[in-house]
């Protein structure tokens, strides 16, 4: 009983147990940051196939960076706690000091939480406002817009499928999704019939498709290769089917296949409805609306159409 009365907590100060902690929280903090840094960050995902993908790999890597000091931090005062101020078996059962008005303890703790919540809300925000919303879907006006040239791709998703127009490039439609390297794609997705989402995984982009509707992504494409399109809005009983791949091709490649694709596909696509941001409305097209009625698609929004259905 002696022997654990000497070693009961008094015996060793705060200020001890803080240089202690602090002692072994430092070093495993520096690793950390720097495993995070150096070693894990070119593995996080999306990757840094475009801008927005290597933008979101950024701050995942940032927050992260912010959030596991903490947790180490909090791991390594409970397993402390638990070693150092363990109740010793039959000693007498004694209350720790209190901390209430502590005047130290508070100000720290509004100041530390308050800088990481604000430091939050600033790095968040500046991250979505200069990449020109980091891959999101901005809806048919986006507030924030890449400066200089573009190239539109209209992405069109259906039950269950995608297919892709290039109105700069003669208007043709197409099932592959092709986009040159070095330049800034601005997506334009919509809809044919129910909510889709199209989600460029290695490109960080994700916007949801919907009818009649202009939703725009902006991306920058900075590296070559294939890239995976998934659905991503539970949109009927082939939904997990729906996917297909993209492909970032070097410039000069981009020009050949946009040229020859407009040639093959020439035929459909003057039987194809006249481009428009608005959403893509199939009725009015050169089949008059046999394969979507808008009666059964769209109900009252038929209006948008020029066809009439047929039966
Ligand atoms: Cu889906």
């Amino acid at each position: 009983m002696a022997r654990r009365q000497s070693s009961s907590p008094d015996a060793v100060s705060n200020k001890t147990h803080t240089a202690r902690l602090m002692g072994m929280w430092v070093p495993l903090m520096v690793v950390t940051e720097l495993v995070f840094w150096f070693v894990l960050q070119p593995h996080i995902p999306p990757g840094r196939q475009s801008d927005s993908a290597q933008g979101q790999q950024f701050d995942i890597t940032v927050l992260s960076m912010i959030a596991t000091p903490v947790f180490e931090l909090v791991i390594m005062y409970f397993i402390y706690s638990l070693l150092v101020w363990r109740h010793p078996k039959g000693a007498p059962l004694v209350d720790g000091p209190p901390i209430r008005s502590n005047m130290k303890i508070q100000t720290a703790w509004m100041v530390i939480t308050s800088a990481m919540v604000f430091g939050a809300f600033v790095f968040g925000t500046y991250e979505l406002v200069v990449p020109a919303g980091a891959g999101g879907g901005e809806g048919p006006n986006p507030i924030w817009k890449p400066s200089g040239k573009v190239l539109p791709v209209q992405v069109i998703a259906q039950q269950w499928r995608f297919t892709y127009r290039y109105p700069t490039l003669g208007g043709f439609e197409t099932s592959q999704l092709v986009i040159p390297n070095h330049t800034e794609i601005a997506f334009h997705v919509t809809s044919l019939d129910v909510v889709h989402n199209f989600w460029a995984y290695q490109l960080g982009v994700k916007a949801d498709a919907n009818p009649q509707s202009d939703n725009v992504a902006y991306t920058h494409t900075n590296q070559v290769g294939r890239f995976t399109v998934r659905c991503a809005e539970l949109c009927g009983i082939w939904h997990g089917a729906m996917y297909n791949y993209g492909h970032v091709v070097p410039r000069a490649q981009f020009s050949s296949w946009a040229t020859s694709t407009k040639a093959r596909l020439a035929s459909n696509t003057k039987n194809l409805p006249p481009f428009s941001y608005a959403g893509y409305v199939p009725s009015a097209n050169g089949a008059a609306g046999s394969f979507y009625s808008p009666q059964d698609k769209f109900g009252p929004l038929e209006t948008y159409g020029a066809a009439t259905p047929t039966s």
